[in-house]
This record gives C-alpha cells, sequence and structure tokens, in this order.
C-alpha cells in the first residue's frame, strides 16, 4: 500500500489494538515465589514507577549500556542511511524511550514510515504521537502488541520499502536461550528478502565492570527490584518487606550472564493475594538474567533462527555491538 497520509500535527497515520492477552501478574508471581528457588519475571519491572527507575538506571555512571548504544547508533548513521536506502519503513516492537528511534530515523534516507509497538497502547501511541509531531513527513503508526507474539503485517497499512526491525537496548539478553531464540524466529518472520533486523547486542566483558553496571552504586538497579515487591503488595495485596532484602547482582561466566536477585536479610513470613509464604535468612529471589554475547555466540544464535549478519558494529572502548541481519533463506 502507498496512498496511506502522511501524519499531520503529532496525528497518527493508524493504530491497530490487536489486545495483546493480558499476562497473569497474580498467577505468575504466586507460581514463581513457591518455586525451590523464587522467582519473579523481570517483565513485570515496567509498571509507571519501574519505567522510572529503569531510565535512571540508564543514566547511572556505571550502566554503559545505554550511552555506549546510542554513541555507536551516531557513528554507523552513515553505513545504516547507506544499506537501508531511501523510503524505509522502520518497526520498533516494544518501543521504549524514542531517543534511539530518532537516532535511526535522523540518519536515514527520507524514511517513509514508522511504526511503534507495545503491550501498552497509551504507552506507544504517546510516544508515536511525539514523533509524528517532529516528522510531519514522515507517516507514523502505533501498534498495541506483544511483540512476543506473532503478528500479520499484512493487516497493517505499510508503505512499500524495505522494512527495517529495529531492537535496540540488548533487551535480547534479557530472555533464557531458547526464549531468546524463539523471539529472532519471530522477529525474522517480519522480513522478506532484503528487510532487515537492526539488533542491539551487549557483549561479553570484565566481571566486575559488570557487576558494577548492574549494581551501581547510587542504588537505582537495587530500586528497580525493591519496586518489584512494592508492585506486588499495591496490586496483590502483598505484605512483602522491601526492607527485609539486600539486592545482588553477580557475573555468572559459565553461563554468561550478570544474574540477579534479592537476598532476605532474615527469615521472614509474607503473603501474597492471600496465599503464605516463608523466606528464609539469604534465601533469595531471582528477579533477572541479563545475558552478554560475543559477536560470534549471537551470531550463532541469529542463524538458528534463520538470519545472517550483512554487517556488525562494535564499539571500541566498552564492548557492544550492533548488528544488522538479513534473512538467510534457511530455518
Ligand atoms: C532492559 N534490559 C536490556 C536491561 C539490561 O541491561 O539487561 C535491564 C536492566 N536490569 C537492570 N539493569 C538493566
Amino acid at each position: 500500500m502507498t496512498d496511506v497520509p502522511a501524519s499531520q500535527d503529532g496525528d497518527l497515520a493508524f493504530f491497530e489494538d490487536l489486545h495483546p492477552p493480558a499476562s497473569d501478574f497474580r498467577a505468575d508471581v504466586l507460581a514463581g515465589l513457591s518455586r525451590p528457588q523464587k522467582a519473579l519475571s523481570p517483565k513485570y519491572f515496567y509498571d509507571r514507577t519501574g519505567s522510572e527507575i529503569f531510565d535512571r538506571i540508564t543514566q547511572a555512571p556505571e550502566y554503559y549500556v545505554t550511552r555506549t548504544e546510542l554513541a555507536l547508533l551516531d557513528r554507523i548513521g552513515p553505513e545504516l542511511r547507506e544499506l537501508a536506502g531511501p523510503g524505509a519503513v522502520v518497526l520498533e516492537p516494544g518501543a521504549g524511550s524514542s531517543v534511539k528511534v530518532r537516532k535511526l530515523i535522523d540518519a536515514l534516507d527520507q524514511p517513509a514510515a514508522f511504526v511503534g509497538m507495545d503491550i501498552s497502547g497509551d504507552h506507544v501511541k504517546a510516544a508515536c504521537r511525539d514523533i509524528a509531531s517532529d516528522h510531519p513527513d514522515l507517516l507514523v503508526g502505533a501498534v498495541c502488541h506483544d511483540f512476543t507474539q506473532g503478528i500479520d503485517l499484512s493487516a497493517l497499512p505499510l508503505p512499500d520499502g524495505k522494512r527495517i526491525v529495529f531492537f535496540p537496548g540488548s533487551t535480547i539478553g534479557n530472555f533464557e536461550l531458547d526464549g531468546a531464540l524463539a523471539l529472532l524466529q519471530t522477529l525474522r518472520g517480519w522480513l522478506r528478502a532484503g528487510d532487515a533486523l537492526l539488533i542491539g547486542v551487549d557483549l561479553r566483558k570484565d566481571g566486575a565492570a559488570l557487576e558494577a553496571a548492574y549494581d551501581d552504586a547510587g542504588g537505582a538497579t537495587a530500586d528497580f527490584n525493591y519496586n518489584l515487591l512494592s508492585r506486588i503488595n499495591a496490586e496483590l495485596g502483598g505484605t512483602l518487606d522491601p526492607s527485609g532484602f539486600d539486592y545482588r547482582a553477580f557475573w555468572n561466566p559459565y553461563r554468561s550472564r550478570v544474574e540477579m536477585y534479592l537476598q532476605a536479610r532474615r527469615d521472614m513470613g509474607f503473603a501474597v493475594a492471600g496465599q503464605d509464604f516463608v523466606i528464609r535468612k539469604d534465601e533469595t529471589i531471582h528477579t533477572e538474567n541479563s545475558h552478554k554475547f560475543t559477536a560470534d555466540t549471537f551470531q550463532d544464535l541469529a542463524r538458528r533462527a534463520g538470519l545472517e549478519a550483512r554487517t556488525q558494529c562494535i564499539s571500541e572502548d566498552t564492548p557492544f555491538s550492533i548488528h544488522w541481519l538479513e534473512v538467510s533463506g534457511e530455518a
């Protein structure tokens, strides 16, 4: 389709609500706290307060991820412009802070469209409206969608043009490896020959630097974790005492990931949604993993999803990578 009007004055060219199934916060929390290794899913970090705290994390001096990727995007802008050519259609699953995609849009040669997708319809609409008002010639659409689920892109009024699916931030690292593979396969399904997945992937580095990045001295990452307990208290009638926990992050070189936990300072009883739990002194609740790759281990994973790297860029000072992947025809 080519005759879709460009957005005006912050208006969206389209908004599609695909009604993603609500995740079952209550069932997931109760199941996670009932396991021998208590665990909570990191997807529940991002309520309004959690998203604000995550912004603080991205500003923490030790958390190199965001500023390194932004600098890398600045550096490779001209190369991305070449690779994409004129009239590209940019899709961003899990559209978060729009700072990165704005850099991409600004680098490209007259991109035709931008489509943001997020599980929160209000959030994605607001973010996309802001982009539309700053880019009156760009067709901007928003989709309320869970990017881990399939989507029939032919149902969206997208203009013709090379599709660039943009997945920055090394969010891929927060998935277990089978989940990461499944996500890459899903995103590959959005691409046709010549389209690309442009993905930011954090790389292995010194364990001490990683542990500092995930346990910043200003306490933003600890607060991010405590907020999950506060959210459980507020939304599920919980009686967890955040001050009864220490936050811990450690680099596990055998699994190539930073693992994050809340560790009980003393024996505690608590309830969630009317169910009673006990946590013993020193016992932990596992809250998140952040996998770190080498460029090769990531591209091996991508290859298994039917994606081949056409090019990659790695930052020199702090290792972080951005890959331009295309459909390989396999898988
Ligand atoms: C969103 N994601 C890529 C972050 C990361 O670096 O793994 C989440 C995070 N958790 C604690 N700090 C940052």
